[in-house]
């Protein structure tokens, strides 16, 4: 070890920081967490690429654990810092958020959990390595428990490890995440693949190859139209109103603007933007600069072809919008993120260069697809109608609500304060009846469903708003729903769904969630619906020894639990297995699955909105291989995340 001067321990006093609270670096030290520092040494890969030096990214998980990321791009300079007289590349691995984007990218990732810095990556590891091929040269630095350098330096400088063609150029990351700070250093390869594949989509020609040593797998990812391919991938499942996607570019001052969209059949929308290639799942002004182009531009358009008459009312955005698939992708040189989660954008300057590139290059591509522009205007034309039926349909239901009975189906909770109150919804009346008998009648409620929700995924919202369950629940919650929404009326803190460990449970929850999903979003986004964990299995046991106390029993969740269980040297006498609630009596009931000091329950939560729609739309489009693999897969999980 050398270079323990004066700023070197600063330095590493900062890579100290990032291993007492990683939480605030990288969000959390879960699976998240952890693979948060793969996109991370990723993106500096990509900003290569951006900026135009670099054509292929090569990703490796290792058999020993480690994985390895290897870009094409000029190699990081390895040239002595003026001031650290440390090589210049042990300057960005080891120094908390010194050029961590080297300066070189005019398209910066401020804010959201991206653009942190290599050397978060580095504390967090217990073995990084860092190889680069400059000039015909491979130099080399290595660093242990957390960022500290191994490797001995010549005159401040790195030693040549090796020669390569002087066209052989780039950088190699290698790199061990640190077990003592993860809960877990397994990396999902299906985790990776995905990302991968949306990286692929949002950074065109750029070529990928992943290689998956540990099970075998190699897989290149190349985009050769973007986004407008993310847009065909989305819909690949749907049915189209036009045949291709389409695509729309261009520049407002220092934004970037892509923009892809398709229309089908779907009875809704769907708007994934992305700000530097990173989600930002809560829009914000990209995507409001999108919405207002689209509905100035179609009503436009619909006046001038007299779709619509002189005396008709424009069209409503939402009109416009339904059953359109699109992706919004900009470029901002300062973006602001908002919002808890840094997922919103917050730039006003975005929202009217979206708007401003939308409306010229739409309507430049339009006069020259008039067909394509009638069967959007003539699908705007039929949700407009069914709106109007709706609108009509959805007030006399709002009036209805009142005076539905409810009081045969929900049995309410005595107390009147949200905050503590909880609603269960249960699968059927006889596992209902249980609930009832077992719950705190003061804070939980109970509602049984009779038989299947509706499909709302291909229903219109006048169907969805008569249909029994439905107009039950909305009553129930309290808070309306579309534009009469209002999440401060919500009469639970909580919404449990708790339904049979079976495939049948598992889609009468995925229908709750599209339901949620589509038309109260907000009780996902602000964390009020839950799904129930009943135990599958009740194991009676003797432990070892004598004494009357011998015999014990035991709930268990799953079936890895079980299998846990089996290889312990306990005497198994029984093993029950519930196939349904109503199997439970109401004390076990209250015991497992209703007292808030032992009962599990899984939040359901939004990660990301491509794969949120996606899951719904797989699940819920006509097309039914995919949806069966789901099901029993998710059934599998104990927890699910929308
Ligand atoms: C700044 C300048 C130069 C390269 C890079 C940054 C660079 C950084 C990373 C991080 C991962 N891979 C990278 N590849 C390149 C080079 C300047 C020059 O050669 O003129």
């Amino acid at each position: 070890m050398d270079q323990y001067n004066g700023s070197q321990i600063v330095v590493l006093e900062g890579l100290e920081a990032v291993r007492k609270r990683p939480g605030m670096y990288i969000g959390s030290t879960g699976p998240r967490g952890l693979h948060h520092l793969i996109w991370e040494i990723l993106d500096n890969g990509i900003d290569e690429h951006l900026a135009g030096h670099c054509s292929q990214i090569d990703i490796t998980l290792k058999k020993d654990g480690g994985i390895e990321i290897r870009d094409y791009g000029r190699g990081i300079p390895v040239d002595l810092h003026p001031t650290k007289k440390i090589p210049a590349v042990r300057v960005v691995y080891t120094t908390l958020h010194a050029g961590g984007k080297f300066g070189n990218s005019i398209y910066k990732v401020s804010g959201g959990l991206h653009g942190v810095g290599a050397s978060v990556v580095n504390a967090l590891s217990k073995k990084m390595i860092v190889e680069i091929r400059r000039d015909g040269k491979i130099y080399r630095d290595e660093y242990a428990d957390g960022g500290h350098p191994t490797v001995e330096l010549i005159n401040g400088l790195l030693p040549v490890v090796g020669k390569c063609n002087k066209s052989d150029t780039g950088t190699t990351v290698t790199f061990y995440p640190d077990d003592t700070i993860f809960e877990t250093v397994e990396f999902k390869s299906d985790v990776l693949q995905k990302k991968l594949k949306e990286i692929a989509f949002l950074n065109k020609n750029l070529l990928i190859v992943f290689n998956d040593e540990i099970e075998g797998i190699r897989k290149e990812y190349i985009e050769e139209y973007g986004i407008k391919s993310f847009v065909s991938y989305l819909t690949r499942d749907m049915n189209t109103l036009h045949d291709e996607p389409i695509y729309l570019e261009g520049k407002s001052g220092d934004i970037e603007i892509e923009i892809a969209f398709q229309y089908t059949d779907n009875y809704s929308e769907q708007i994934n933007s992305y700000c530097n290639r990173i989600n930002v799942v809560d829009g914000g002004t990209l995507v409001t600069g999108f919405k207002t182009g689209l509905t100035r531009v179609m009503n436009q358009y619909a006046r001038e072809l007299n779709v619509l008459k002189e005396k008709d009312e424009n069209f409503d955005g939402k009109d416009i919008r339904n059953g359109l698939v699109s992706i919004v992708s900009i470029k901002h040189p300062d973006p602001q993120f908002e919002g808890q989660t840094k997922t919103k954008l917050g730039n006003t300057d975005a929202k009217s260069a979206v708007e401003d590139v939308f409306s010229l290059e739409a309507q430049l591509w339009f006069d020259k697809n008039v067909e394509v522009l009638r069967t959007i205007l003539d699908n705007s034309m039929k949700s407009f109608n069914a709106r109007k039926a709706s609108d009509k349909a959805r007030t006399a239901v709002l009036k209805q609500l009142n005076d539905v009975d409810t009081r045969s189906k929900l049995a309410s909770c005595s107390s009147r304060k949200a905050e503590e109150c909880e609603l269960y919804i249960v699968e059927g009346d006889s596992a209902g009846g249980t609930v009832k008998t077992a719950r705190n009648r003061k804070t939980q409620a109970v509602l049984p469903l009779r038989g299947k929700i509706l499909n709302v995924e291909k229903a219109t919202l006048e169907k969805i708003l008569l249909n029994n369950e439905i107009k039950t629940m909305i009553a129930a919650f309290g808070c309306g729903i579309g534009d009469e929404f209002d999440i401060s009326k919500l009469r639970y803190d909580k919404i449990i769904i708790l339904t049979d460990a079976d495939v049948d449970g598992a889609h009468i929850s995925t229908l709750l969630l599209t339901f949620f999903y589509r038309f109260m979003p907000e009780l996902i986004m602000n964390g009020n619906i839950y799904r129930g964990m009943p135990p599958l299995y009740r194991v009676e046991y003797e432990m070892p020894g004598k004494g009357k106390n011998k015999k014990k029993s035991e709930y268990i969740y799953n079936d890895f639990e079980l299998e846990k269980f089996r290889k312990q040297n306990y005497k198994i006498l029984n093993i029950q297995r519930y196939k349904g609630l109503g199997e439970m009596d109401a004390h076990q009931l209250w015991e497992t699955t209703l007292d808030p000091e032992t009962r599990t329950l899984a939040k359901i939560t939004i990660n990301d909105t491509v794969e949120a729609d996606e899951i719904t739309t797989t699940l819920m489009s006509s097309n039914v291989p995919p949806r069966r693999t789901f099901i029993i897969e998710e059934a599998k999980y104990a927890k699910l995340d929308v």
